[in-house]
């Protein structure tokens, strides 16, 4: 393999419209850090840089939802993302944000060389616009009925019932969510990036070039090459983003795919000065961490990006992670199904290493996996405080007890303890194979098989019994034992950041360089350690039940949330509406159309005359109960024979949100004939 100088690390920037979770933590920030973390403790050079994407109309979405201004959504949400990363020790060089002015320049600066060089290709096509409110509308705000499945909210980009992706030209009666009116299609011209002249390129580079990239990355850029590349319009009319810098581009932005990745370099070159050598010279290691929906972009559009740029490298290695579901259900924002770091804090304080833990133990790396309350209590009270923290605290007050706290002496060695001596370096080559193999899960399991060895040791070597005949035994078992646990807690610094420093602050060692790690004499004879403290400590049942509970009742919250409110249709002016002639009437005959099911005919007191109406009702009533009930007609409804019978109007009926029907009737007795205005 090539050796590089260098390491650029990447984390997908996230969308400043929201809090972050566990399934972000999972798929991308965590193996990003260990990562990250792992390269810095061996020496070699490696920044890793991150920021808010700010862009894209999702965030409008927000904030008109919210009733503020986007810079007010991303404000809000780039400082809360911010401050869980810290929390959580996820450990960037740089935290940056799309907004920054170091970034509008940039972004701006990568377009216009691209257009000046001819890159782009112009062109006009016809797009959704709402003439009420004067703007072009991106596909997520248009709504209309799908054409698959016919559910009548699907968006103008995909259908969430039947999940088919869309054209917003494909929805039948399409609405514009802004305004409720129906959009009229406008010329607009857009700039737009030809991927197919990239085709062949990109086919060699990662078909060819990146054979030893995960399969399920390989898989996903083979299945697009597969079908072809077309171009990708690379600008949108819309009035938040980094405006297209040509004249006579006025409200059109770049597209945010166009401007989040760019924002890369953007943040390096704020972090330092020297950022070009991170960005323009191959013997920089560039690697992106993401998840999986966000594959195509940074293995292909952003390659060809840079390509086309032609000063920078591109990506050896793209990570990404499929996805974690919570619970077995697909975690979701909207839903609020999720675990929210900043909420996870407050109820689990100080404890960012057992979710650390346990998402790194289930990280979704060939698969989706699934995060559970139990596994996440199990993780913690077999795992973290069964394994790891029984053998350290055993080995140190052990230690204090006989020892006075001072490293004892190594002196003749059995077999068993060479054995046992001889896996720490084995352990340690475990764990970096599987870490440059993007391995973390298998990476984490080694380091925690050295906690095993501990524990087994000392299980095994039982130097409780010992002492009183055989001091210089005991002497050489808890030395094996605490350098174990001075590789332990080396070795576990990438995974478990916190614990591993305050084990390190327990055993008073105060450097942490990896290639310490393996050897026996880290620390060395007579050395004084600290006092012992508990480094985990167990999570009760009734911990994890009320987390259970909390889910419980957000599933409840969703299944009444989805028995929407129709949306709201088209406004109508009022010469429309009153065209509409609605009377009170009074039911005098009532009986069920036979051989149908929903049907009822009746006989009605109009006020104007006495007339038969047919209405969809038998599922809701029976005739006896409605005789003499006054009711709401729209009497001046053209006749229509339903099932043979003339029906001459309709009745107004109110359809609450589970389906049940009830009479539209004046608050109190009214005369027949009264009108309805
Ligand atoms: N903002 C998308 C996401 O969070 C995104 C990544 C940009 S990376 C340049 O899925
Ligand atoms: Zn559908």
């Amino acid at each position: 393999m090539k050796t590089f100088k260098r390491y650029l690390i990447t984390s997908a920037l996230p969308y400043a419209n929201g809090p972050i979770h566990i399934g972000h933590l999972a798929g991308v920030y965590i193996p990003s850090d260990i990562y990250t973390r792992y390269l810095r403790m061996k020496g070699v050079d490696v920044i890793s840089v991150c920021g808010s994407d700010e862009h894209g109309v999702p965030i409008t979405i927000k904030a008109r939802q919210e009733g503020v201004s986007p810079q007010q959504v991303v404000d809000k949400y780039n400082d809360i993302i911010k401050q869980s990363f810290k929390d959580f020790g996820i450990a960037f060089d740089i935290y940056s944000r799309t907004s920054s002015k170091v970034h509008y320049q940039t972004a701006a600066e990568f377009f216009r060389k691209l257009y000046d060089d001819g890159a782009f290709i112009e062109k006009t096509t016809e797009q959704y616009y709402d003439q009420e409110v004067g703007q072009f509308l991106a596909d997520r705000y248009i709504t209309g009925t799908c054409p698959h499945c016919s559910n009548e909210r699907a968006y103008g980009d995909q259908c969430e019932k039947c999940g088919t992706s869309l054209n917003a030209t494909d929805l039948i009666n399409p609405s514009s969510t802004l305004s409720g009116s129906k959009p009229v299609l406008k010329e607009t011209k857009h700039w737009f990036l030809p991927l197919d002249n990239y085709q062949e390129f990109l086919e060699k580079w990662i078909l060819e070039d990146h054979k030893e990239w995960k399969n399920n990355v390989y898989g996903q850029c083979k299945s697009w090459l597969d079908q072809g590349l077309q171009p990708r319009a690379v600008s949108r009319d819309l009035d938040w983003g980094v405006p297209v810098p040509v004249d006579g581009a006025t409200g059109k932005v770049l597209y945010v795919w166009f401007d989040a990745p760019i924002g890369y370099i953007s943040a390096t070159k704020e972090l330092t000065p020297d950022w070009e050598k991170y960005w323009k010279d191959s013997e920089t290691r560039m690697i992106h961490f993401i998840g999986k929906d966000n594959i195509v972009f940074h293995c292909i559009v952003f390659p060809a990006m840079l390509k086309a740029e032609g000063s920078y490298i591109l990506p050896d290695n793209v990570p990404a992670n499929e996805f974690l579901n919570l619970e077995g259900d697909k975690i979701s924002t909207s839903r609020n199904w999720a675990v929210w770091l900043h909420e996870y804090l407050v109820e689990f304080p100080n404890k960012q290493d057992v979710l650390r833990y346990t998402l790194a133990a289930n990280m979704p790396e060939t698969k989706d996996n699934d995060f559970t309350w139990k596994d996440f209590q199990g993780r913690n009270n077999s795992e973290l405080v069964a394994i790891l923290g029984n053998f350290v605290n055993r080995a140190m007050v052990l230690t204090q007890k006989y020892f006075e706290g001072k490293i004892p002496a190594c002196n003749a060695l059995t077999d068993f303890d060479k054995e046992t001596l001889a896996e720490i370096p084995k352990i340690k080559e475990a764990i970096e194979q599987n870490l440059e193999g993007f391995r973390f899960r298998d990476a984490l399991k080694e380091a925690m098989n050295l906690a095993r060895l501990g524990n087994k040791y000392l299980a095994d070597t039982e130097p409780w019994k010992l002492f009183k005949d055989q001091p210089e035994r005991v002497a050489t078992i808890l030395n094996i034992s605490l350098q174990i646990t001075a590789n332990l807690s080396i070795l576990l610094q990438p995974f478990l950041p916190f614990s591993a420093e305050k084990l390190r602050r327990m055993i008073n060692l105060n450097e942490c360089d990896w290639n310490r790690a393996g050897a026996s004499d880290i620390l060395a004879i007579g050395h004084q350690l600290n006092q012992p403290e508990l480094l985990f400590d167990k999570i009760e049942d009734d911990v994890i039940d009320a987390q259970l509970a909390k889910l419980q009742a957000t599933k409840v919250a969703n299944e009444k949330a989805s028995a929407k409110v129709e949306p709201l249709k088209g406004n109508i002016t009022y010469d429309e509406f009153s065209k509409m002639d609605i009377r009170i009437g009074t039911i005098l005959e009532a009986e069920r159309v036979p051989k149908t099911q929903k049907l009822m005919k009746l006989l009605i007191d109009t006020g104007i005359d006495k007339r038969t109406v047919v209405s969809g009702i038998a599922e809701h009533f029976t005739p006896e109960e409605i005789v003499g009930k006054q009711v709401s007609i729209l009497v001046n409804l053209e006749p229509r024979k339903i099932k043979g019978i003339e029906s001459h109007g309709m009745l107004l009926m109110a359809e609450d949100i589970d389906g049940k029907l009830r009479f539209v009737q004046p608050g109190e007795k009214v005369e027949n004939g009264s009108t309805v205005k």
